[in-house]
């Protein structure tokens, strides 16, 4: 009765095991359905204590035999599994297969000339200083010796927020907040909280109400210098835009100042390199003036120090403010400063 029970249960087993999908799992759990704790198996042997001596030789034999042989199944079909996991031969890779080809990004030109420009200036000892994007009236205008009546202050140049304007289009007068217009704005900030000598850069965002072209957006980065101690000159402005520029473009750049004015700066200029495309000589792009135009520069202004709380005359200091599109439309030959903030994928994958 019970040599018939083990063979019933062999069978089953050998049935089972050809049936399932072979896997570690499901030989465990195979192991235990037949061999373990409470698997009809054990319940087997037992019962085997309530037979004759001769019959609990018999059937002990046969069914230890049998567990022995089930476990030596699974232990074989467990050998198999890992043999065909690890099998080069069955694990073959078509390498001429083609790939998936993971897309990698791309940083806007901007964010390069930018990392370039704050590399080289940090090498020369200069720290970098940031401001926000909204700003006052005072920090943008009145702290740079601006008159109340410049046109740069107008509606048509500046973007007023919406809470700083009258139903009548008017401007309120209290608080007057705009979205910068240079980044000239940080100047006053830092200079409030910090006292010469130091050297910064200033990096970011500016706005302006342009009517786009191919030099003009109404979004733009500018690149602001800021030096100032008790012996800055014109030759240290000079000197280290020249050093700039030529470690920026990776040639010898030459540097020009021409009169200009900007009321936070006296003396004033206009900033020339000389042109990259034939090095001075004449061409087409420099329109044949050898020349090629970038910004505004100068010596700070001692109503700017005043504003910041410094004594007249007691420092001297020199400011520059760049576009960096601009810089990096000569870098990069980029003829349209609108593409720069297009959002247009296959210009940026070009860097
Ligand atoms: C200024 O904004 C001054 N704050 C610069 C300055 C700083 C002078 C410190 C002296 C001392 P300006 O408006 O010229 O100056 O602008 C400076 C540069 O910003 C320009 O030469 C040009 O490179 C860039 N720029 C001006 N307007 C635009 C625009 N709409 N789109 C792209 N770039 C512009």
């Amino acid at each position: 009765m019970l040599k018939e029970k083990i063979e019933n249960l062999k069978k089953q087993f050998l049935a089972e095991i050809e049936k399932i999908k072979p896997s570690e799992e499901a030989l465990f759990e195979l192991e235990k359905k037949y061999t373990g704790r409470k698997s009809e198996f054990i319940a087997i042997l037992k019962s085997l204590k309530d037979l004759s001596p001769q019959e609990k030789k018999q059937t002990g034999e046969l069914a230890n035999n049998t567990k022995n042989q089930i476990w030596e199944i699974i232990k074989n079909k467990r050998q198999e599994i890992s043999e065909n996991f690890f099998d080069a031969e069955k694990e073959k890779i078509d390498v001429t297969i083609p790939g998936k080809k993971k897309s990698v990004g791309h940083f806007n030109p901007i964010s390069l000339v930018r990392r370039d420009i704050e590399d080289i200036f940090t090498s020369m000892g200069y720290e970098i200083a940031d401001g926000p994007e909204i700003e006052n009236e005072w920090y943008n205008f009145d702290a740079l010796n601006i008159p109340k009546d410049h046109p740069a202050r107008d509606m048509q140049d500046t973007f007023w927020l919406r809470s700083q304007i009258n139903a009548d289009g008017t401007r309120k007068d209290a608080d007057n907040f705009s979205m910068r217009s240079q980044t000239s704005a940080v100047q006053a900030r830092y200079m409030e909280k910090n006292k010469p000598p130091f050297r910064i850069i200033v990096l970011g965002k500016v706005f302006r109400k342009e009517a786009t072209d191919t030099t003009h957006d109404h979004t733009f980065y500018q690149f602001e210098a800021l030096i100032a101690g008790e012996n800055v000159n014109v030759g240290n402005l000079k000197f280290t835009a020249k050093e700039f520029f030529s470690a920026f473009f990776k040639q010898d750049v030459n540097v020009r100042l021409r009169p200009s004015y900007f009321p936070f700066t006296e003396p004033s200029f206009e900033f020339d390199i000389s042109c990259l495309v034939c090095g001075g000589s004449g061409c087409r792009v420099c329109k044949n003036g050898g020349w090629l135009e970038l910004g505004g520069a100068g010596m700070v202004n001692q109503n700017v120090f005043v504003s910041a709380g410094y004594p007249r005359n007691k420092y001297q200091g020199f400011a520059w403010g760049f576009g960096l599109e601009r810089l990096a439309m000569m870098k990069y030959k980029i003829d349209d400063v609108r593409l720069f903030h297009s959002g247009d994928l296959r210009f940026v994958k070009q860097f």
